[in-house]
């Protein structure tokens, strides 16, 4: 099925130092021999050695220099594909990649479609689905960690997980038909082996889920509002954690009209900040609309900050927003810690707050900034613990999959001793086709196609 060539430009379109014209398929290096014109004319591409790099002209049909470029050679089955692959090292001006491209389309490969390099690897048995699946977080990492998990992932690590998971359900599978097959030489199906063998089938993948949130945070990171009275230093906050002069700040209440956003990176987890209007009552109508998105935001955030300021003091107003916020996700941060006269006293902030958590900060210090970033990894990741050694991205589908076996493996869990042994089987053997969904093993075709249109054309 995988008998055409295909090609296409692998680096993001817009100039740069290098572009590269990535073909795969047999008869890729023979195409690549017809456009190029070695600076050493007396050997062909497809006589040089494998995973070598050299260096010519791309030719255009008439003999025209296109472009200097580098070819790379990795033949199959050493390659990226499985397949003989040719990366084109161009300029990476478009005309030039262009004009690179359409040479190898007008001598019959044909345009990738986006991720079907990737859907090769796949197909030819470099990668696992779930390694293929890496390789678009990689591309789409936002933090070092984000990148480390993918990363994981892409060496296979969950693949091992999986495996193993097989091979507990399998021997078990094998334990029933056996009892099935041969009841008078194996005996009846042993319960307890088949309880235990069940109960740590559903405990593996429970934990697994459970490093599915934890990926999840890493990968598609976090929205963070940060709300409060008009002047009590939002804005500043979020120019503080973020480095950067992005918001208005002056000492006018009221400063802060629209949404300011802002991405930052607190350990590894990629978080949108969201500086919003002071909440007050107020017959502005700019400022009303402003005060109602903010209110809006409290809903959609995954983390709320709420600003009290030291010189002000708690008002009704305060306590208003505060119970406008769901417990799980909010951070009370009592700001301007640095002014002498406070109008907050210990006493107050333990019995109002008393089940949130509360820092003391000054933005303007620099103090309390360090807390707060540990308050908000502590609150997302919190229940989730992080020694169970799995370090792996689940993606939406294979959380489905892993959702769907679990359920067949609890429903085997609570019918062992109570139904026949083929009745039995099917649970068993409906566990095991979902976890084969996550390594690709057991996936319709249609699906796949599915998987690698996420991809980038070139990937
Ligand atoms: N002393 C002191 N002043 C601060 C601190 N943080 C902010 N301020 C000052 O407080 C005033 C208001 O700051 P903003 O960041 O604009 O406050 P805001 O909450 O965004 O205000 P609105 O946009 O009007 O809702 C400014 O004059 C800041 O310089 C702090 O930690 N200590
Ligand atoms: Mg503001």
């Amino acid at each position: 099925m995988n008998n055409d060539i295909i090609v296409a430009v692998s680096t993001p379109p817009g100039e740069g130092a290098v572009g590269i014209v990535r073909m795969s398929g047999n008869g890729a290096i023979e195409i690549a021999d017809k456009i190029f014109l070695p600076y050493n004319k007396n050997l062909l591409l497809s006589e040089r050695r494998n995973f070598s790099l050299n260096l010519g002209w791309i030719l255009a049909a008439q003999g025209q220099r296109i472009d200097e470029v580098l070819m790379g050679i990795m033949r199959s089955p050493h390659s990226y594909t499985g397949e003989d692959v040719v990366e084109i090292n161009c300029h990476g001006g478009s005309a030039a990649l262009r004009a690179c491209l359409q040479r190898c389309l007008d001598l019959g490969a044909r345009l990738a479609e986006p991720g079907e390099f990737t859907k090769r690897a796949f197909l030819n048995d470099r990668l696992g689905l779930e390694q293929a699946e890496a390789v678009l977080d990689i591309i789409r990492a936002k933090t070092e960690r984000g990148l480390q998990l993918a990363v994981n992932q892409l060496s296979g690590s969950s693949g091992r997980f999986i495996a193993e998971l097989e091979d507990r359900l399998l021997g078990l599978n094998a334990m029933v038909d056996a009892s099935l097959d041969f009841p008078d030489e194996v005996g009846d199906l042993d319960q307890e082996q088949a309880r235990l063998i069940l109960g740590e089938t559903v405990d593996t993948i429970e934990s697994w889920l459970e490093a599915a949130r934890r990926a999840e945070i890493y990968r598609e990171g976090i929205e963070l509002a940060i709300v409060g009275k008009p002047n009590v230093g939002k804005s500043s906050l979020l120019n503080a954690l973020s480095r950067k002069e992005k918001a208005i700040v002056t000492d006018i209440p009221g400063t802060t009209r629209d949404i300011v956003e802002e991405y930052i990176n607190v350990r590894g987890i990629p978080v949108k900040l969201m500086d919003t209007a002071g909440i007050r009552s107020t017959e502005d109508l700019v400022e009303k609309i402003g005060v109602e998105k903010s209110r809006e935001l409290i809903a959609q955030a995954d983390l709320v900050v709420l600003v009290l300021d030291f010189a002000a003091g708690i008002a009704g107003e305060d306590m208003e927003i505060f119970h406008t916020i769901p417990a799980e996700k909010c951070l009370v941060l009592v700001n301007k810690e640095d002014i002498e006269r406070k109008a907050i006293s210990e006493e107050e902030l333990a019995e109002k707050f008393s089940l949130a958590k509360v820092i003391r900060a000054s933005v303007k210090e620099d103090y309390g900034l360090d807390e707060l970033e540990n308050a908000i990894e502590e609150m997302l990741l919190s229940g989730t613990q992080n020694d169970d050694g799995m370090e792996i991205m689940v993606n939406m589908r294979q959380k489905q999959a892993l959702l769907k076996s679990r359920a067949f493996a609890e429903n085997a869990l609570q019918q062992v001793g109570q139904v026949p042994l083929d009745c039995l089987g099917v649970d068993i053997w409906g566990a095991l086709e979902c976890l084969g969904e996550i390594s690709g093993k057991s996936l319709k075709e249609e699906v796949i196609d599915r998987i690698f249109h996420d991809f980038c054309i070139g990937k």
